[in-house]
């Protein structure tokens, strides 16, 4: 039974071979955006990241930095904490995997699917890609190059256990032919569902080369397969395999959110292990595209990385967080653009949104003592009302969608709205003549600008709560459950001018 008032929300925890960047930035992010939003429903929200610390991968990096691989994870776990910290990500909990109970729960796991008959021993030989953690087959790519990150592979026979992923292959298109939207965008679903009907093989899911990962529980000469370890991450992350309360509330998660690299793993592998052990399948899994470089993936081993400090320092926090998630689709993949983030932190957070904030705060200090005033209902613009109505509706659908694009879009019709409703009443001119009038348009535009901040608080949650200050609002208990309504800010609520919230960028 799924607890519909509770949301479990996930990113993958990601290599301790690279430091955070853009990329890995992005799905945290997006996560965190969802996070607070949902928070904002009124659902009891947990939000889980983390890292993924073992296997050859990170082995071999952590030889060749001169260091013990857990020496290197905790540098690089010190990096993670703190660029999250300073990009605002409010998790509720940040997993390693080298945690003892992580290990315990990875071995409770491996254990109850060999109880129920899933795990045997048998020779590997194949061709592995460290870089992704996996095997390939000559199926798949004929010139042995991984077809996920183009590297070269390398041979490896080894005595290994399976997983019989195969038994699971029914089952598989069952759940996902019952479930269509289990795996998001669609186009993913397609091709995943595709795959599965040419058939399931079974996958080693034990390495005995190396020892930098959690003993097998049936031989210690083993330890278990890196992504078997890794996936557990969402259920040990909530306690698993304890039945504690968090366990029981919030699994199975809401969304594992990821992107589209890792989508096999966790729309198919991860599934029927959970199948094999009894428990339930996440309820969905987003794969978001890639941010590239001259049409490049971004990524460390390319060496065309942007770092959030590169975006920072010059267009705030909140101009990373709101670029990446305005500029591209959630889904698709979209190029890197420093020109693009210039044009749209200066066009639509300084000129639009900025200058709306400013204008009206000014306008209610000249014209109104600074104080909200009151209003007369029935001179409210009633297109305005009309488009905050509908807008609400289907901002709320997006971001239920994680149309995050769509989302801002929508909040950004009504921002073009309010300035061109400014332009068009010349408060400046009513101030000679209509009282009265300017009075309701002042409200209206505080107003209205009460309620976008709280759609753009998980956007932009330190520039929302600068900007609820200037309109005297921060103290405000929301829920937008069912939308918000018009009204709600007091006649006589105190608005102070501050500094411009998005400082024009001049140059790259
Ligand atoms: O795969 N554009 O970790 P990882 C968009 N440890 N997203 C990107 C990106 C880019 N250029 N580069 C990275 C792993 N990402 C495993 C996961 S989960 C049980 C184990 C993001 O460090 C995106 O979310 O390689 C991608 O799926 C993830 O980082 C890969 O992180």
């Amino acid at each position: 039974m799924i607890n519909s008032r509770k949301y479990y929300i996930t990113t993958p925890i990601y290599y301790v071979n690279a430091e955070p960047h853009i990329g890995t930035a992005y799905t945290t992010i997006a996560g965190d955006v969802m996070a607070r939003y949902k928070r904002l429903c009124g659902y009891e929200t947990f939000y889980l990241t983390g890292t993924d610390e073992h296997g050859q991968k990170i082995l071999r990096s952590a030889l060749s930095a001169g260091l013990e691989p857990k020496e290197l994870a905790d540098r690089v776990v010190t990096k993670y904490k703190e660029v999250w910290e300073e990009l605002n990500i409010k998790y509720t909990r940040f997993i390693r995997t080298t945690e003892e109970k992580h290990k315990k729960a990875v071995q409770f796991l491996f254990r109850k699917i060999d109880h129920n008959g899933d795990i045997y021993k048998g020779k590997y030989s194949g061709w592995y890609c460290t870089a992704c953690e996996r095997y390939i087959t000559l199926k798949e790519s004929p010139d042995k190059k991984c077809p996920v990150c183009q590297r070269q592979t390398e041979f490896f026979e080894e005595e290994n256990y399976f997983f019989k992923l195969s038994k699971y292959q029914d089952k598989m298109l069952s759940y996902l032919r019952e479930h269509k939207d289990f795996i998001e965008p669609s186009s993913r679903y397609n091709e995943i569902f595709a795959r599965v009907k040419m058939g399931l093989e079974d996958v080693s899911v034990s390495r005995a080369s190396f020892d930098w990962g959690i003993t097998m529980p049936i031989d210690e000469k083993h330890v278990i397969w890196v992504w078997f370890d890794a996936l557990t991450n969402y259920l040990s992350g909530i306690g698993y395999p304890d039945e504690t309360d968090n366990f029981k509330k919030f699994w199975p998660a809401n969304v594992h959110l990821i992107a589209k690299d890792i989508l096999w793993f966790h729309s198919v592998i991860w599934p029927c292990m959970l199948m094999s052990a009894g428990l339930e399948p996440p309820c969905k899994i987003f794969a978001h595209g890639w941010w590239t470089m001259n049409a490049d993936k971004i990524s460390k081993s390319k060496g065309n990385v942007v770092y959030p400090r590169d975006v920072i320092d010059k267009f705030g926090v909140d101009g990373l967080r709101y670029f990446l998630l305005r500029e591209i689709p959630f889904g698709l993949d979209g190029d890197f653009s420093f020109t693009a983030l210039k044009n749209r932190y200066n066009n639509e957070l300084g000129n639009e949104l900025g200058n709306l904030v400013m204008r009206t705060v000014v306008m209610v200090e000249k014209y109104s003592n600074s104080t909200v005033p009151q209003y007369n209902p029935s001179e409210v613009d009633k297109t305005i009302m009309e488009t905050l109505r509908s807008t609400q509706k289907s901002i709320c659908d997006h971001m239920e969608h994680f149309r995050f694009s769509l989302a801002l879009e929508n909040i950004w019709e009504i921002i073009r709205m309010s300035n061109k409703y400014i332009d068009n009443v010349k408060p400046w001119l009513l101030a000679k003549e209509k009282l009265s009038h300017l009075n309701t348009v002042l409200y209206t535009l505080t107003e209205t600008l009460r309620i976008i901040s709280i759609y753009l608080m998980p956007f932009m949650p330190a520039s929302m709560e600068t900007m609820r200050k200037q309109l005297g609002v921060s103290d405000e208990n929301i829920s937008i459950t069912e939308g918000l309504e018009f009204g709600q800010i007091k006649p006589g609520t105190r608005v102070s001018k501050g500094n411009p919230l998005f400082p024009r960028v001049e140059d790259k």
